[in-house]
């Protein structure tokens, strides 16, 4: 019988930190909500839970970096929304975004939750924030919760 590991979806006890962009932020404020009361319904308190603020996606990684090195956080969740259609450097944004976030996660062994969205045009962008059903700040904070619970079952069964 092979061994299992898996993390559940609790989060009590937990510290989260959320990294989220003021650009576009009519968009980027609904992976706020979402992403917060999807950890509260997963038993994280309120206080346990701080929400910091960035100019764009581009500076989200150095700030997850930081979050990430102060050891105050279980997990650290990246939101932001980067439009094609808005920026002929939407490569080097959203790629260096999804570089940076997962080299922060790799060197510090802090879980970074990707909750950027990277769309063609502000519709697709409205839709996957909650407009149409699906929420990424959702998304990415239940992968956090799950990611924290899944390192601390591999630490106590190595
Ligand atoms: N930042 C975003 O988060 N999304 C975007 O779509 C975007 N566009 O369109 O350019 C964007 N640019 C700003 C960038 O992230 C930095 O904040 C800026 O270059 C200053 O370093």
């Amino acid at each position: 019988m092979p061994k299992s590991i898996a993390g559940d979806l609790t989060g009590s006890g937990r510290r989260f930190a959320i990294a989220a962009t003021r650009f576009n932020g009519a968009i980027v404020e609904q992976l706020v909500a979402g992403a917060l009361d999807c950890l509260i319904r997963h038993g994280v308190k309120d206080g346990d839970i701080t929400v910091v603020r960035v100019p764009g996606a581009w500076e989200l990684p150095l700030v997850a970096k930081a979050l990430a090195e102060s050891r105050a956080y279980d997990a650290v969740i990246a939101l932001g929304c980067v439009i094609r259609g808005e920026t002929p450097h939407f490569d080097y944004v959203a790629g260096e975004a999804a570089k940076g976030l997962s080299a922060v996660a790799l060197a510090s062994g802090v879980p970074v939750a990707f909750g950027v969205l990277t769309t063609d045009t502000t519709e697709q962008a409205a839709a996957r924030a909650g407009l149409k059903g699906g929420n990424k700040g959702v998304d990415a904070a239940i992968s956090a919760v799950e990611m924290v619970q899944v390192l601390a079952a591999i630490a106590r069964k190595p």
